[in-house]
């Protein structure tokens, strides 16, 4: 029988998607542990991503780089929503885990009622058939760590201090500033600043090595890639910001040399997340 799927998104009938802020905005906080409630186990556990989603992104990215596509599965909500929240539809296809239709059936299962924030990407557990994290931060960092020895340790314990050092100021300057980046106001100047700043850090940085952090790629370099490819079809697609990435040569270098891996190119659907109407950068163009 084939699995259901979610009616198209329909604003008129459902809304606008809303939740209930009362609570912690990532409720499920579990982790993959060997002596925990949720050990490392092949096969037992699925991320709920979005392909339009950075934060989905990372995950992706990292599961390909480590090897372990077979042994952690993946599926993916749709690009939009409703008031019903993301949801599976016929462009990615059913849940196969579980054939749910609206993925805060996920997190009912896990918690009756639940009526908090429905986020990509969740972490879900055959097993015990509940949510283990919506916590997106500490999902990739399981992922990347707990399951053996990866073919890419990205997260190599003698750089985990510098690496979790530059996630300190390209998190609030480049992954959560794009977005107030691109607006009015002096909110928005403050972001904008900020945000021009961190690519000039950035820039010269890459200007004399060729990722973020030691001679191999790194989650450092996965965290801002995934902003970095969505900036110029997405919060700057107007030019709202600047006039582009290649403004910063050796940072525009290093992004479509990263692109240039198939944990990176293939996980990445420009159609999710460009703005209807913008022209796409050549990303294939590689400089030397
Ligand atoms: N805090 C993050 C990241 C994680 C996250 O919230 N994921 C998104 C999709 S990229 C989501 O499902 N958000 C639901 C929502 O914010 O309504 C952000 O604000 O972008």
């Amino acid at each position: 029988m084939a699995l259901p799927l979610a009616s198209p998104v329909d604003v008129a009938t459902y809304g606008h998607y809303s939740f209930d802020t009362s609570g912690t905005r990532y409720r499920f906080t579990g982790r993959i542990a060997a002596d925990g409630p949720f050990p490392p186990e092949p096969g037992r556990y699925h991320v709920y991503a979005g392909w339009f989603c950075p934060w989905s992104q990372r995950i992706t990215i990292t599961l390909a780089l480590t090897g372990l596509t077979g042994t952690v599965s993946v599926s993916y909500v749709d690009n939009a929503r409703d008031g019903r929240g993301w949801a599976f539809r016929e462009r990615y296809g059913p849940d196969p885990v579980n054939g749910f239709t609206l993925l805060r059936e996920a997190y009912q299962a896990t918690e009756p009622g639940f009526a908090g924030l429905v986020s990509v990407p969740a972490l879900w557990d055959r097993e015990k058939r509940q949510l283990v994290s919506n916590a997106y931060p500490t999902i990739e960092l399981d992922l990347a760590t707990r399951f053996g020895r990866p073919v890419v340790d990205v997260y190599p314990a003698g750089q985990r201090p510098e690496i979790d050092a530059l996630d300190e100021w390209i998190g609030p300057s480049v992954n959560h500033g794009v977005g107030a980046a691109a607006t009015a106001g002096p909110e928005g100047a403050r972001a904008r600043a900020g945000l021009l700043d961190a690519f000039a850090r950035l820039d010269e940085r890459l200007a004399g090595q060729p990722f973020l952090v030691g001679d191999a790629v790194t989650l450092a370099d996965i965290r801002l890639w995934v902003t970095l490819v969505r900036y110029d079809v997405g919060p700057n697609a107007q030019r709202a910001i600047h006039p582009g990435l290649h403004e910063f040569p050796h940072l525009w270098a290093y992004a479509r040399r990263l692109y240039t891996i198939p944990a990176f190119r293939d996980t990445t659907d420009f159609s999710s997340f460009a703005l209807p109407g913008v022209e796409l950068p050549d990303w294939t163009a590689v400089s030397a």
